[in-house]
């Protein structure tokens, strides 16, 4: 006899959806009744709503038959699983988001006449997707790889999306190259490798030959291309836009996000560890933090400037290759954005929502950078594509949350059923047909534009080398480092020797350091290479300190993640101790033993582990502490896991704490002695180490035995 399973449980997500209408199960107009089988519990059924009684076996023809045809409901269960699919995007493939809201703290009327920045405290609902640029759709966290930083604003005034990345500037001036650009990066044809890596031959190439792409070469092989946590990174609009107010007056705008946990970084080694440790480290940890209550927030800036202003600098306001450094245009705050929702369901909405651009509101008007003008067609254009449909709009999470209606109808998974005959205006027969508003409504800029037609790069967008230089020569030397190791890293990683020579050509251009750095990385002998020739000879600019993200460090433990490795018969007052004082500063405190079901203390009691020290490396903590007993740690003096783990942590240039037990493991490890070690002996060293710890990477540890 066949057997047959009954209907388990429902789960909570289960019962959260039949709680009400609008769940999503196969709902119309005006909501939806399941079918239920008792308080809390829906039935389960095909997609024309017929109960199934049996979710276990396909319809036989005899006990050890063929499956049926028949059998509709394998049919539409194996179809709709077929098509479960959607083309991932191009690029920005993998990602990660979170609802939330942004928080208007200045009233902008001056500036803009958007509602949503008209009054301090009002509150805009928002979600927001990051993402890495490179990899597909299941690639890892944490490749070297510009973060996507992409907002949708459901205003009341209809959606703004902000469509930016981590970075400020772009590799292109001009759309016609973003299929080279992207081509180029993505894993080659024809072996599909390296995936979601930039180190390799036919980026590098591409890169020697566009020497506009240098600027944002620079800040791609800075720290900031290996964040420690998508709640730790900046976000730029990257473009120059426009702000208009009631009185049409307009002004020039680029937007910045700023991380309240400011940014950090991890190391180079660490990031690759990770990618092996944890694959979705970046997605947990966001998921995680919200679910936790420990909201990231963001500030959010404008660069508000005239066109006067914009004349006067030495560079074209329209390049998205340059930056307006806040020292020459301060930033201002307008408001914050605080994400503090994980979404219901990733695919319905992190994979189905649809970023454009072009979704701007009554207030905001574009510039002519010929990147924005390109991007303005793209975004539609690819949603159509991956959402099949120009109804996209409809989908829960990228309709407006104000009223929208209009005369545009049919189509592709139309869900909505418009009543009545008026489907075109002007009409007389309904009068409640929608109307337009000329003072309500989106008003372009009567900007006045000339010229002959002439596929053509300004004369103003020729310097390529000036802002480069810029960049290396206001970061501090650690930072310089990092980066000179990332370029030489890979540059190590092409295999045609005259693309590594190219870029070294143009690295001459930019910087003598920088280069020798590189160049002795590569094995080059100084003036082996001769200096590119620039379209412009590159200016000293005066150096940006803001740049420097080492400047955003809060020192602050709050919202990092710490490790407390604690061994067998560890002193019970000790890791209470400690605990509760990472704790107190807002640090999440993860104890890791060398069994999961936690570790018994030295007055007997259980400590509940987080993690085992098998899959919890060092790697995956911002820094560490190691707590023992002189019987409890001794199996660990040999064991390559907790040796691993100090060694990394010391390598990681980490913040390490450590009572006896823990400097036997230290010094069975081999690691040094600095002044992010820190021996716990009392609360004074304990306030030490929170303090060391707070700082993020100890950096004067780099170039010591044992670090990169
Ligand atoms: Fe783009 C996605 C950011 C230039 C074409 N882009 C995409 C996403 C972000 C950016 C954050 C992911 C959105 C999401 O989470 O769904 N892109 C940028 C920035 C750029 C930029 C900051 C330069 C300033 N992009 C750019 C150009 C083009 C595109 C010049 C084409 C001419 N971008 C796309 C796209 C994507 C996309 C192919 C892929 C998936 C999608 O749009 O929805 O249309």
């Amino acid at each position: 006899m066949a057997s047959r399973k009954s209907v388990p449980p429902a789960t909570n997500r289960q019962r959260k959806l039949a709680a009400g209408p609008g769940s999503g199960l196969g709902t119309g107009q005006g909501g939806e009744t399941h079918q239920v089988a008792g308080p809390g519990q829906a039935l389960l059924t095909s997609n024309q709503g017929v109960v199934l009684a049996d979710n276990q076996n396909s319809l036989h023809g005899g006990d050890r038959g063929p499956t049926l045809l028949e059998d509709f409901l394998l049919r539409e269960k194996i179809t709709h699983f077929d098509h479960e699919r959607i083309p991932e995007r191009i690029v920005h493939a993998r990602g990660s988001a979170a609802h939330g809201y942004f928080e208007c703290l200045r009233d902008c009327s001056d500036w803009t006449k958007a509602s949503f920045l008209s009054k301090p405290r009002k509150r805009t609902p928002v979600f927001t997707r990051f993402s890495t640029v490179a990899g597909g759709a299941g690639s890892v966290d944490t490749p070297r790889d510009v973060r996507g930083f992409a907002v949708k604003f459901y205003t009341d005034e209809g959606n703004f999306d902000l469509v930016g990345n981590n970075i400020p500037v772009f590799f292109i001036q001009d759309a016609m190259k973003f299929p080279d650009l992207v081509h180029s990066v993505k894993m080659e044809p024809d072996r599909a490798f390296p995936q979601a890596a930039s180190a390799h031959d036919t980026f590098w190439d591409f890169i020697s030959l566009m020497p506009e792409s240098l600027h944002m070469i620079m800040w791609a092989m800075s720290d900031r291309a290996i964040p420690r946590s998508l709640r730790m990174i900046d976000g730029f609009g990257v473009h120059t836009f426009r702000l208009v107010n009631a009185a049409g007056q307009w002004r020039f705008v680029k937007f910045h996000w700023r991380a309240a946990l400011g940014v950090e970084s991890t190391t180079w080694d660490e990031a690759v560890k990770i990618a092996g440790a944890d694959p979705d480290y970046h997605r947990r940890d966001l998921w995680e933090s919200i679910e936790r209550g420990d909201f990231p927030v963001w500030e959010l800036g404008f660069q508000v400037f005239d066109q006067a202003t914009a004349d006067r600098l030495p560079f074209d306001v329209l390049d998205p290759t340059k930056v307006i450094p806040e020292e020459l245009v301060p930033i201002e705050i307008v408001g914050r954005m605080v994400l503090d929702r994980n979404p219901d369901n990733f695919f319905a909405e992190t994979e189905q929502v649809a970023f454009c651009p072009s979704h701007l509101v009554p207030g905001f008007d574009f510039s002519n950078d010929p990147l924005l003008q390109g991007r303005l067609f793209s975004y539609l254009d690819t949603q159509l594509k991956r959402l099949g449909t120009p109804n996209f709009h409809q989908l829960p999470i990228n309709a407006p949350k104000c009223p929208f209606h209009n005369l545009q109808r049919d189509a592709q998974m139309q869900m909505m059923v418009p009543k009545g005959r008026v489907n075109y205006e002007p009409s007389s027969l309904d009068p409640s047909s929608p109307r337009e508003s000329p003072q309500r409504g989106f008003n372009s800029l009567a900007l006045s534009e000339t010229g002959p037609k002439a596929r053509l790069r300004p004369e103003s967008f020729a310097d390529h080398y000036s802002q480069a230089r810029l960049f290396f020569r206001s970061m501090t030397p650690p930072e310089q480092y990092h980066m000179i190791s990332a370029l030489g890293f890979e540059l190590g990683k092409v295999e045609t020797p005259a693309v590594r020579e190219r870029v070294v050509a143009h690295l001459l251009l930019i910087d003598d350091a920088l280069a020798r750095g590189v160049m002795d990385k590569l094995g080059l002998p100084p003036g082996s290479i001769t200096p590119a020739t620039p379209a412009r000879p590159p200016q000293n600019l005066p150096p940006s300190p803001a740049l420097s993200q080492v400047a955003s460090r809060s020192g602050s433990l709050k919202g990092r993640h710490l490790a407390l490795l604690v061994a067998e018969g560890a002193d019970a007052q000790t890791v209470e101790t400690v605990k509760t004082a990472l704790e107190k500063a807002r640090a999440r405190v993860s104890v890791i033993a060398d069994k999961i079901s936690g570790v018994t203390l030295s007055d007997g009691t259980l400590l509940p582990a987080d993690g085992a020290l098998a899959g919890s490396p060092s790697c995956l903590f911002g820094a560490v502490v190691v707590l023992g007993s002189e019987d409890g740690i001794a199996p660990w003096l040999t064991h390559p896991a907790a040796l691993d783990f100090l060694r990394d942590a010391w390598r990681h240039l980490k913040a390490i704490g450590l009572d006896d037990a823990g400097q036997q493991l230290a010094q069975a490890a081999g690691i040094g002695s600095d002044d992010a070690v820190v021996a716990l002996a009392d609360r004074r060293s304990v306030a030490r180490y929170l303090k060391a710890a707070g700082q993020g990477k100890f950096f004067a540890r780099e170039g010591q035995p044992g670090t990169d």
